[in-house]
Formats: C-alpha cells, sequence, structure tokens
C-alpha cells in the first residue's frame, strides 16, 4: 500500500528511532508530524527532511502531561480532519537493582512508557474512530517479552505498553484500525545517555533498521495487519 500522502504523528522524533522513522516515512511521501520535548532538536530535524523534499512539522510536546496532549490534539484537529498513522515512540529507561532504583524515577519511566502511550491513543483514537480507519505503532522492546536482572523497571514499563497495545488492539480491530508493535533489541541512539558511534558495544542495530521495519509495517496491504515485530541485531545475543 503507498503511504504517499498520509499523515503520521510520530512522538520522541527529535532525534534516535523515532527521527529515523519520521525521515524514512517522509521519503514515501508521508507529512510528518514530529513531536519530542526539545523544540530546537525538533526544528533541526524539521529542516533536515525539508532539505530532503519532505513535509514535516513539528510540536513541543510532553507525552505524559494530559493537558498538552489534549492541546495538541486539538491544535492537529485545526491542521487536518484526518491523522493516518501515530507512531508512539517516545520512551526513556535505565538499569540499576530495584534496591538503588529511585521511585521518582520509577514514576517518570511509567508516565513516559505506558501514561504517554495511553495519553496519544486516548487523544487520537477517536479522530480514527470517526474517520474509520488508522494504524497505530508502538516501538515497545525486546524486554517486553523477556526479563533481566536489573531491568525491573524498564521491563515493567514495556511489558505494560506491550499488554496496552494487545487489548487495546482488540478494542480498535472493529473500527478499521490496526495496532502493531516493534520489538528492538539494541538499537544505535542516544537512549539512556548514550552517545551514537563511542559505545563499545558494536552489536546494535541503526535507527535506519528499525524505521525500514515500521515502513513494511505500515505498507502493508489493507486487509492485512501485521500485530507484532521483533527485530535484533544478528550479533546480539538474549
Ligand atoms: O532513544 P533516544 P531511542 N515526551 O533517547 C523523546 C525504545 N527502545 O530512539 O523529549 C515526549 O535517542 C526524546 O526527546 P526529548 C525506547 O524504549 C530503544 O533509542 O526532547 N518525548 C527523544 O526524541 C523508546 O521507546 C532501544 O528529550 C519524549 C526520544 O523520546 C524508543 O525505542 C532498545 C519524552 C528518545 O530518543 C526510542 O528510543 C529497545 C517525553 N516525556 C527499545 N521523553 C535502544 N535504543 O537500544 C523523551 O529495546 N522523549
Amino acid at each position: 500500500m503507498s503511504l504517499k500522502n498520509k499523515i503520521a504523528i510520530i512522538t520522541g522524533a527529535s532525534r534516535g528511532i523515532g527521527k529515523a522513522i519520521a525521515q524514512n516515512l517522509a521519503k514515501d511521501g508521508v507529512h510528518v508530524i514530529l513531536t519530542a520535548r526539545n523544540q530546537q532538536d525538533l526544528n533541526e530535524a524539521v529542516e533536515s527532511i525539508g532539505r530532503e523534499g519532505g513535509k514535516a512539522t513539528a510540536f513541543s510536546l510532553d507525552i505524559s502531561d494530559e493537558k498538552a496532549v489534549g492541546n495538541f490534539i486539538d491544535q492537529i484537529k485545526k491542521i487536518t480532519d484526518s491523522v493516518d498513522i501515530l507512531i508512539n515512540n517516545a520512551g526513556i529507561g535505565s538499569f540499576a537493582p530495584v534496591t538503588e532504583t529511585e521511585t521518582q524515577f520509577w514514576d517518570q519511566v511509567m508516565d513516559v512508557n505506558v501514561k504517554g502511550t495511553f495519553l496519544m491513543c486516548k487523544h487520537l483514537v477517536p479522530v480514527m474512530q470517526k474517520q474509520k480507519h488508522g494504524h497505530i505503532v508502538n516501538i515497545a522492546s525486546d524486554v517486553a517479552k523477556r526479563t533481566f536482572a536489573e531491568g525491573a523497571m524498564y521491563c515493567a514499563s514495556k511489558y505494560a505498553q506491550d499488554a496496552f497495545s494487545s487489548a487495546l488492539r482488540k478494542e480498535v480491530r472493529q473500527n478499521n484500525i490496526k495496532v502493531s508493535v516493534v520489538y528492538p533489541g539494541k538499537v544505535e541512539t542516544y537512549f539512556n545517555n548514550s552517545i551514537p558511534g563511542v559505545n563499545e558495544d558494536h552489536h546494535r542495530l541503526h535507527p535506519d533498521d528499525i524505521a525500514g521495519s515500521v515502513n513494511y509495517i505500515l505498507s502493508a496491504p489493507l486487509h492485512v495487519v501485521i500485530d507484532e515485530l521483533m527485530i535484533h541485531p544478528i550479533s546480539q545475543d538474549y
């Protein structure tokens, strides 16, 4: 299915996986609406898409803030009647023993990874239900399906995001809305204060690998939904 002239909202699109998804979709003719908190990073991403001939718009948005999400969707409704695609990609995490995990950080991780996904869906699904179509792609993690020591907080958030996605899929299928989940292994991004290119660990995917998977999912024929897609670097032991 062609993606040309579709409209997509991408959270966490200022860098890493979200930025690569936005760039890749724009190359396929999608009007991409980029969101993240840092406006300057967003502007740079929008400019780079524009230089490649793509159509991009940016909105500063903290997805953990319901009032901000509601205001954002109101603004979107003023510029378009239709939103074809929502990519819930923004996410945070860090790794430590449970006894050393700050409760405040637990709340932040749950607020972004779980509540943020919920809020974006809560406020955008009605738009998709009205137009009688839509595709939501949630970027979870392979640790939505496995656990490891010192990963309790992050794994819990990704298991919750995955369970939410699975239940939502059953709820909105009748409205012709597809819900897909991508489960990446390690990816070379800014996640958890990493700096791409300086990590000693070479067992990582490139953000473009995830972006390619997302294009594949979104390009499936109308009658097909790819519910889940797990993707790892072949060298990653998991
Ligand atoms: O991370 P990074 P990734 N509201 O840090 C934004 C999952 N994943 O691309 O808000 C709105 O480069 C932030 O912008 P800013 C991971 O769990 C990754 O790797 O300005 N946006 C930036 O644009 C996550 O769900 C790996 O700080 C918020 C973006 O999110 C997704 O992949 C492995 C926000 C983060 O970019 C993308 O992460 C895996 C908020 N409150 C799953 N807080 C991996 N990298 O290895 C942050 O299994 N952002």
